[in-house]
């Protein structure tokens, strides 16, 4: 494909009720989605960074930078190229995975509207619906939280997660666990909140059988998650530690990551979280498709993502409407009797509302290829 033009354009976007988390609340988004023209065909990817460097390094006016001023002119310059380019072309750059992903998505999607084919097919993920699980932000009141919880309960997903951070955790567990009972899967994601001298508390969870407890520690101390890991009942999940298929393998190998949350953005694209995919198949640790609140777009994409059979474990790809009233696509993922439909339109597989879109657009830029 022969790379014409790249639109950069700005969305905002209200959640239904503010997500609080160890390193924030989000509740007005600020989101960068990118319009790729080619000689075959048009495609849309949707970049994951924030507004602010919260929960990483990247956020969104760095995006735009890094794009403009970096990664389209390199892309061009390097002639004629289908997705897999992307990443190998944008390697001599370190770092801004998220960015690098966008690209690289909307490349994907237009490559495979061209062939007519879907990203489900493209993987060759067998399954037509996947489990759903739900992230549970943190409040002020138990009470508040526990009737969230039952609205999720309600609604029929697979798994709750809940979000802790030093004093809020044992208690929100304890609670959380007796009101959904002993079968349905309960995981806790602490965003990097805690230190390894939290080990004896943390070990205190063990009690909730919990399917996993997500980024304890810092990104960078891989080898105490291995240490915890060693130290606790509750599997380790790595989030935020693992941006590469190396630094899952190395995760792995420590002993650090007894299970993976895999979001294509953290790691530099669906290619490579294909990658991380079969690597953690071969070793058997199993992994879940984790989020990042993603308009229909980034979710359309991470189900057929999740369809692939590694993908063991419910993920957060949660309907559309847990985040937001309404959404850009067409037909937006619902959830239905604990499980998510795998998109099998062609590309990523969403179709988008353009009005809507174009009401909410707060800013775009266009770059040509001349
Ligand atoms: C996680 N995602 O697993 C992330 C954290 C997170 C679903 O918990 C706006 C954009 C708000 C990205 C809040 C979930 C966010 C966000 C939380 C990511 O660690
Ligand atoms: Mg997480």
């Amino acid at each position: 494909m022969r790379l014409e033009r790249l639109q950069l354009r700005r969305i905002a976007l209200d959640l239904v009720t503010p997500f609080r988390t160890s390193f924030g609340t989000e509740e007005h988004r600020d989101i960068m989605l990118l319009h790729v023209t080619t000689d075959e065909g048009e495609g849309w990817g949707e970049c994951v960074a924030m507004a602010e460097p919260a929960y990483s390094a990247e956020f969104v006016d760095a995006a735009v930078l890094v794009i403009r001023e970096h990664f389209w002119p390199t892309l061009v310059a390097g002639g004629p190229l289908d997705a897999a380019d992307v990443g190998a072309r944008l390697e001599r750059y370190s770092g801004h995975p998220m960015s690098k992903a966008a690209l690289e998505a909307a490349v994907l999607d237009a490559q495979l509207r061209a062939d007519g084919i879907g990203l489900h097919e493209f993987f060759g993920g067998q399954r037509s619906q996947i489990p759903s699980g739900v992230s549970v932000g943190i409040f002020d009141s138990l009470d508040v939280l526990l009737a969230q919880v039952q609205g999720y309960v309600d609604d029929g997903y697979a798994r709750i997660k809940l979000k802790i951070e030093p004093g809020w955790d044992i208690e929100p567990v304890r609670l959380v666990r007796e009101l959904i009972g002993p079968e349905m899967g309960l995981q806790v994601d602490a965003n990097t909140a805690y230190t390894r001298t939290d080990t004896d508390h943390l070990r205190r969870l063990d009690e909730y059988d919990l399917l996993l407890i997500e980024q304890p520690l810092a990104e960078e101390d891989v080898l105490g998650h291995a240490h915890l890991a060693a130290a606790i009942d509750t599997p380790v999940c790595l989030d935020e530690s693992i941006v590469s298929l190396q630094t899952a393998a190395d995760a792995i190998e420590l002993g650090a990551a007894e299970i993976i949350n895999i979001k294509p953005g953290r790691v530099g694209g669906y290619l490579e979280a294909r990658r991380i995919h079969d690597l953690c198949v071969d070793r058997g640790v199993p992994v879940w498709c984790g989020g990042m609140v993603e308009t229909g777009i980034g979710r359309a994409a991470n189900a057929a993502l999740a369809a692939l059979p590694g993908f063991t474990l419910p993920g957060d790809i949660s309907a559309s409407s847990r985040f937001y009233r309404r959404d850009i696509v067409i037909d937006p993922i619902t959830v239905d009797d604990g499980h998510v439909r795998v998109p099998d339109g062609p590309g990523m597989g969403f179709e988008l509302d353009h009005d809507f879109l174009d009401s909410i657009t707060t800013w775009s830029e266009t770059l040509d290829a001349s």
